[in-house]
């Protein structure tokens, strides 16, 4: 069990991650806020090519972005297949907070964002993203890697010291998928899943197999009906690779965590981490897998 206020993000990244969501969670109080903010960090983070416009393109050589955000009382909002905005993640919470939708997604969130006043960005890949397009168009050939560059779209959920919980979710999704394709991340349930009842869960890897299992959803409903994080995580893992063929190529993690403070991780193959932050300490911890 760890101390509160917690907050918990999905690989490497989530260490500078979770130091931004602190800070900001000192500064103003709302673990809301300190989601945003700290999944803001990887969106800007010019190394990361599977979060923010500078993630690797779809197949057409567009990058496409998906978030979502939610809080622990339901409130939630997203956005999916968006383009020329820096910070989905802050256009999701646009969407929770100032319209009567859920989720807005394409053209449609790019006209949202437009008239929110986010700046929208010119449309070109970053130099990284540039050089590993035009080598993939050598051969075109799609499928998924295990664990390389393409899974790390980064899953934060937090938790303040009076227990009360929010999550974050942001990714420009699987390099080299189709235009038009929408993963996990966007999708309520699924990439992510919040309820200050009970707790909260979030998920990175191979979308679509987390789609299939409403993986965050699942988690955070077996973990009601009293199971603990790590044991709810195992079972997540467990029902995907039931529902998937070729889990050899599939990689899947799911984060969690209760109201009492208890963790869970766990994924389909080795490889998966997170990070573990509290105000007084931030590690990364490796998570145990199916394989
Ligand atoms: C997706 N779940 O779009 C995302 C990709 C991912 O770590 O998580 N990468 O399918």
């Amino acid at each position: 069990i760890a101390e509160k206020p917690l907050i918990l993000s999905t690989w490497n990244h989530g260490l500078p991650a979770n130091a931004a969501a602190i800070a900001k969670l000192k500064e103003t109080g709302s673990i809301l806020d300190a989601v945003e903010t700290g999944v803001k960090d990887t969106e800007l983070d010019l190394s990361n090519l599977s979060v923010g416009l500078q993630g690797l393109p779809d197949r057409e050589g567009i990058t496409t972005l998906d978030a979502s955000i939610m809080t622990g009382d339901g409130s939630c909002g997203s956005v999916a297949f968006v383009r020329q905005v820096k910070h989905p993640i802050s256009l999701a919470r646009a969407v929770m907070e100032k319209t009567p939708h859920v989720m807005l997604a394409g053209e449609g969130a790019r006209q949202f964002a437009i008239a929110e006043g986010f700046p929208i960005e010119k449309e070109e890949l970053s130099p990284k993203a540039k050089e590993a397009y035009e080598k993939w168009k050598i051969t075109s050939k799609y499928k998924p890697v295990i664990n390389i560059e393409n899974h790390d779209t980064i899953g934060m959920i937090g938790m303040d010291k009076d227990g009360n919980l929010a999550g974050s979710c942001t990714t420009s999704g699987l390099a080299y998928k189709m235009h038009g394709r929408v993963g996990d991340s966007p999708i309520i349930g699924a990439g992510l899943y919040v309820d200050n009842e009970v707790g909260a869960a979030t998920a990175t890897g191979l979308g679509e197999s987390i789609i299939r299992v409403c993986g965050s959803f699942l988690i955070v409903e077996l973990m009601r009906q009293g199971r603990s994080p790590q044991e709810a995580c195992e079972e997540a893992v467990k029902r995907l690779i039931s529902k998937n063929k070729n889990i050899k190529d599939i990689q899947a993690g799911f984060l969690a965590m209760n109201k009492e403070g208890q963790i869970g991780a766990y994924a389909v193959h080795p490889g998966f981490n997170f990070a573990q932050g509290t105000l007084g300490s931030n590690v990364m911890v490796d998570s145990k897998s199916h394989f």
